[in-house]
């Protein structure tokens, strides 16, 4: 399963590209890519504070959840991908994931790599917990850098039966080719999504709803 930030829609994450998206009052380049980090380095860790610290006042909802539960009973035949950076999916139970484009709840070490939990703001750069320098940044991958779990991610989307795409815009590159990659190899293809994204293949099946209703329903 592939996840976009509509999965977290209804929690009150908001997404990117609908109206009062994230980036919205800042250039995606500006807060999003490894030039933006060098330019404006404070914009860029106020930008990650702010969404870190509003983790706290948020839940799983339905969809996330109706996850969780398809993992206990499909055990390793699900993998969740998700491109979104929140822990819903952890709070709710999922375990078989991976988070493509990183983590909120994750700093990252430009000194020695090291991808510590963090929970607390980075733009008073706090010291590295494992070699001390205070160069620590979001674990976010941003534009031009290269996302996590590759490899994983194309063993699954090529050896899949069936493969569920929900709430994505697909417009974002590796993952939006992912479905195209998954009919190639014979899956089945599925869209859960508030509005159908037009993507490069049509969806086998697609579903429009919110999804804390689409989800669910998939999932029983
Ligand atoms: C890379 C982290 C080198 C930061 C993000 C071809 C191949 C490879 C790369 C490229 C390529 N072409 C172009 C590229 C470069 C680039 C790219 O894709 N550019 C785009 C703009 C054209 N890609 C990259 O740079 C990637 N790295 O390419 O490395 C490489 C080369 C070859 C092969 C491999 C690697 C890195 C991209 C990662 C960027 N980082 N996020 C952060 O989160 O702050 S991307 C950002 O967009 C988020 O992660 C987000 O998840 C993602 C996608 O957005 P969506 O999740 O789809 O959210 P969106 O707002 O767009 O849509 C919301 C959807 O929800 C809608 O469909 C809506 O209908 C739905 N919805 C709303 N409410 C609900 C709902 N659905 C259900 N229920 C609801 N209630």
């Amino acid at each position: 399963m592939l996840i976009g930030a509509g999965i977290s829609a209804e929690s009150g994450v908001p997404t990117f590209r609908d109206a009062g998206g994230l980036w919205e009052g800042h250039a995606v380049d500006d807060v999003a890519s490894p030039d933006g980090f060098e330019r404006d380095p404070d914009t860029v860790l106020r930008f990650y504070d702010a969404r870190r610290r509003a983790l706290a006042s948020v839940e799983p909802n339905a969809a996330h959840r109706a996850l969780a539960q398809l993992e206990t009973e499909r055990g390793d035949d699900l993998l969740v991908v998700t491109q979104n950076v929140d822990d819903l999916h952890e709070r709710a139970g999922s375990r078989n994931l991976v988070h493509m484009h990183g983590e909120l709840a994750r700093a990252r070490c430009t000194a020695c790599e090291a991808r510590p939990a963090w929970s607390a703001d980075l733009l008073d750069r706090p010291p590295c917990p494992v070699c001390g320098e205070r160069m620590l940044r979001p674990d976010v991958v941003w534009f031009g850098e290269m996302p996590y779990g590759l490899d994983r991610i194309e063993q699954a989307v090529v050896a899949c039966d069936v493969f569920v795409s929900v709430g994505t815009s697909g417009q974002v590159y590796p993952a939006a080719g992912y479905a195209a990659l998954a009919a190639a190899f014979e899956a089945r293809t599925v869209e859960l999504n508030l509005e159908s994204s037009e993507g490069l293949v049509p969806f086998d099946d697609a579903r429009t709803g919110p999804a804390t209703v689409l989800v669910p329903a998939w999932v029983d």
